[in-house]
């Protein structure tokens, strides 16, 4: 049989996503973990993905920076490769952050971030309705409220409508993020709140959330992907918790590839 296909000695490059993220953060620091000969280079999620998606058209081999939750993997058989160095970290969570201050200028706001949680099922069902059926994040996030009253009651519960007060949350053009921050905001404007979405890169969105120039955000992933900026930023913001568990950033092939491990690259 032809090694066209899963051959992993043709892997000359990692395709990463946008400099300055987690991901790349914790990708380089695996390049240099397992002292990988490869070139880890720099992109953005949709550019990541459509290389991948042109990979699996023509069954070639390629490695991924990728996580999940995420809707691809419902689209494409991928796989993990192992990490036993768990460089790029092993269970995160999603954390919910908002500025120093925040609980005594909008409690109402503060309380509902403090309670907006939801699992990785809720997160793909938002995320796979914008990108499978292409409507716009915002009535994706419309329609999971819908249908999932009860939970979004729960956060809600005991909170305190306002008026005239305005929200800004911060994120960044992933859709994970674009899910949540999505759903968030639907709710904060229930609340009464103006919510005004900010999109930015990680970098800016910790450093806007330090400086008290945004409200909030729900984009670090954790222990691990955001830690750079979390030890950077963690005194001048409020960490709330996670607001998503079990999430997973890793390197990812086609199935089609035969290894398993990051340990079974090109070093
Ligand atoms: N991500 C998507 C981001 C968060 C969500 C994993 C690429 C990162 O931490 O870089």
């Amino acid at each position: 049989e032809s090694k066209k296909n899963n051959d992993a000695a043709e892997i000359e490059e990692i395709v990463g996503i946008e400099p300055g993220s987690g991901t790349m953060d914790i990708a380089q620091k695996t390049v240099e973990g397992y002292n990988l000969d490869l070139e880890l280079t720099t992109s953005s999620e949709a550019g990541m993905l459509s290389e991948l998606k042109r990979a699996l058209e023509n069954e070639e081999p390629i490695v991924v920076t990728l996580w999940q939750p995420h809707w691809i993997f419902k689209e494409h058989d991928l796989k993990f490769l192992e990490d036993p160095k768990e460089t790029m970290g092993a269970s995160e969570n999603i954390h919910t952050m908002v500025k120093q201050g925040l609980k005594d200028e909008h409690p109402a706001a503060y309380q509902l971030l403090d309670n907006f949680h939801w699992d990785i099922a809720d997160m793909n069902e938002v995320m796979s309705k914008f990108r499978a059926d292409d409507v716009e994040p915002r009535e994706a996030a419309s329609e999971w409220i819908e249908n999932n009253r009860d939970k979004v009651d729960a956060w809600m519960e005991g909170v305190d409508s306002v008026e005239d007060e305005t929200i800004e949350l911060a994120y960044v053009n992933w859709d994970t993020e674009t899910a949540s921050t999505n759903a968030v905001a639907l709710v904060l404007e229930e609340l009464g709140y103006d919510v005004k979405l900010t999109m930015v890169d990680m970098g800016i969105a910790f450093q806007a959330l330090s400086d008290g120039d945004v409200d909030g955000m729900l984009i670090a992933w954790l222990p691990v992907g955001a830690a750079s900026y979390y030890e950077e930023y963690k005194d001048q913001i409020v960490d709330l918790g996670p607001n998503l568990k079990g999430a997973q950033q890793g390197l990812v092939v086609p199935e089609y590839m035969d290894i398993n491990s990051i340990e079974d690259l090109p070093t």
